[in-house]
């Protein structure tokens, strides 16, 4: 090992070794990894085991990827939009008499249930399969919402690399992914070059759906993403969010007379796909028909609704909408349905065989692809939430899916755990405060933020309207009251508003028309200087949208590299001693790793890691953050 090490170091290849160079560097003597490469993912598993796990890990089942060839003209969606456009995507539509599935596996479903943590990896292994075995979606939701920013955040890998990759192994149905109108990916409006760029970039790289929502259902904060999409011949789905109960006649703020009217005003905008976005799933079963019947009435667009299960209803939902006329829904494979996520696409499958609703869809072939993600669920559990059981109280708190499994941790983080269900009753609280409003990121956010805020300094509604002036209050809050979110349906309650604001000015107009737009080339030229590198327009749009984790993002990757290539299982549990796994550190160039030993702390409070790699002893030293 010694005479490797030394002719295999840098300095001795560069030619720099002079004659103190061994004495210099006794480190030669340990069994040192060999590459870069190598010793990024050795400190990778190594930090895990010592500072994380202990190498405490359970095991876990290799999920199994069905084993299936593609007949070389598959052929779907996808292909109807690409050779005739968004129209002759429209016109087939409506020449269908089944149910239209979207499957949201990859995007809403493990947003809302495992707080958006699912890794590329484990999309591409069933990518291909799912292109053969579910040929007939309408369309997969597996992009945009949350996903963007966590990937980077917290898996510290690239969501357009993710996008690409799926694309290249699904080429045959419709990809789609959530925007937020003007907040785009993110929690604030930005300039609209930036909503521009991004849908072009998005749309090129390969969405071909876009669904486009307001947080308060203000269509001015869709104005532009509606332009943009259908400027580059996509897809263009308006939502309408849904909140409130149009079954019960006691609140008229979100009446029946409201959506209908908001779905006309839609359709004049030219998209081609109406949406119901019942994001917190309080879209009750026979709402749900009273309210499709209405708009198939009163609109010609297509409608897809998008539910959760959270209550438990959801699957009646989806089919007391399909027996009044809609024309697709959302549903994740049953493994990664229920709960908070969409509800389960093989039931309803099975539910609508043999009706004038049947989807066509085979079901022996999509229970195969639910196994695929029953399977890999496990690794991801320390993300999921408690809830076990649909739960009614949906209804009286109307917080979106995706917020309710992530308020509870946000709101540990306040050390209010034991106060989560206060925080539950002063966001219902909170949104009477702030106007009735629709929640949704981010207006959901900001809803939520006040009622930690309002829980943590022990206030009523009534000490605010006292005291309020001297508070300080959390920015949501005042980016709201200032219009930077939009325009709430029958304005903002000026009361509120004149504490949180303290004489700051609001605005009623668009809030991208107040923003300069961004200067992408001195973006280019700031990450070229500080990162080395020729950034790509999707980099310098990654930039834009989050600079402060885009930025963690690319040191991170200098210190433990590209890890997309290792399994899940060892990306979020290390190894236990005596395992083995394989990593994929380049196209083909796989490294061996056996964990032998964390070895005993030494003087320095570091802890020696031995590993086998590809056949040969390694150990890196780790220091002990305990
Ligand atoms: C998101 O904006 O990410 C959502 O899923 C809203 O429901
Ligand atoms: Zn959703």
């Amino acid at each position: 090992g010694f005479l490797i090490n030394v002719l295999n170091h840098e300095t001795f290849i560069k030619g720099e070794c002079h004659t103190g160079f061994i004495a210099e560097h006794p480190s030669l003597f340990d069994i040192a990894p060999k590459t870069d490469k190598e010793l990024k993912v050795l400190r990778y598993i190594g930090e895990k085991v010592v500072n994380e796990t202990q190498g405490n890990k359970k095991e876990f089942d290799v999920p199994i990827v069905p084993s299936i060839v593609r007949p070389n003209d598959i052929s779907g969606t996808k292909q109807i939009l690409d050779s005739g456009g968004p129209e002759a995507v429209v016109e087939w539509i409506r020449s269908q008499q089944k149910l239209l599935l979207t499957d949201t596996t990859m995007r809403d479903a493990h947003q809302s249930l495992m707080a958006t943590r699912v890794r590329t990896r484990d999309m591409t292994k069933i990518a291909k399969a799912t292109s053969v075995l579910a040929k007939d979606l309408f369309s997969i939701e597996m992009w945009g919402g949350a996903t963007f920013d966590v990937s980077y955040r917290f898996l510290k890998e690239s969501p357009w690399t993710r996008l690409e990759e799926l694309r290249k192994k699904i080429p045959n149905i419709l990809f789609q992914m959530l925007i937020r109108g003007s907040n785009a990916v993110g929690y604030k409006n930005y300039p609209d070059n930036v909503i521009r760029k991004f849908i072009q970039e998005s749309a090129t790289a390969g969405i071909d759906v876009f669904r486009i929502f307001d947080s308060l259902n203000w269509l001015k904060g869709m104005e532009i993403s509606i332009d943009e999409v259908l400027k580059c011949n996509k897809i263009a789905e308006a939502c309408i969010c849904y909140t409130g109960d149009i079954l019960d006649t006691t609140r008229d703020k979100y009446s029946l007379k409201y959506y209908v009217d908001m779905a006309k005003e839609i359709e004049k905008t030219g998209a081609h796909i109406l949406a119901i976005k019942d994001m917190a799933a309080l879209l009750k079963p026979y709402a749900a028909e009273k309210l499709i019947k209405a708009l198939k009435n009163e609109v010609s667009m297509p409608i897809h609704l998008h539910t959760h299960d959270t209550s438990g209803n959801g699957v009646s939902t989806v089919l007391m909408a399909a027996e009044a006329g809609v024309d697709i829904i959302d549903t994740a494979f049953n493994s990664m349905s229920g709960l908070t996520s969409q509800p389960a696409l093989n039931s309803v499958v099975a539910a609508l065989e043999n009706t004038t609703r049947a989807t066509e869809i085979n079901l022996d072939d999509v229970e195969e692809i639910s196994s695929y993600w029953g399977a890999v669920r496990p690794v991801y559990s320390q993300f999921e939430s408690e809830l076990k059981s649909g739960t009614t109280e949906v209804y009286k708190y109307e917080i979106p899916g995706g917020q309710y499994s992530n308020l509870k941790p946000q709101v540990e983080s306040f050390g209010l755990g034991h106060r989560f269900k206060e925080v539950k009753e002063m966001y219902k609280i909170v949104n009477e405060m702030v106007g009735d409003i629709v929640k949704v990121t981010p207006s959901s956010k900001m809803v939520g933020d006040l009622a930690i805020f309002m829980v943590q300094n022990d206030l009523t509604p009534e000490n605010i309207y006292d005291k309020g002036k001297e508070m300080t209050y959390p920015d949501s809050v005042v980016s709201y009251f200032k219009g930077m979110m939009g325009q709430p349906m029958g304005g903002f309650p000026e009361k509120l508003q004149e504490l949180v604001l303290k004489g700051e000015k609001s605005i009623s107009c668009r809030p991208g028309e107040m923003l300069d737009p961004e200067n992408f080339e001195s973006i280019a030229k700031y990450l070229n200087e500080n990162y080395n590198i020729a950034p790509t327009e999707k980099e310098i749009l990654s930039y834009a949208l989050y600079p402060k984790v885009f930025e963690e993002y690319l040191q991170y990757i200098k210190e433990y590299g590209d890890l997309s290539r290792m399994g899940s299982d060892v990306f979020f549990h290390g190894l236990f001693e005596g395992e083995t796994c394989e990593v994929e550190i380049a196209d083909g160039k796989i490294l061996i790793i056996k964990l032998l030993e964390i070895g005993k702390l030494d003087n320095e409070g570091n802890r020696s890691v031995v590993f086998e790699v590809n056949g040969n002893r390694r150990e890196i030293p780790i220091h002990d953050k305990a």
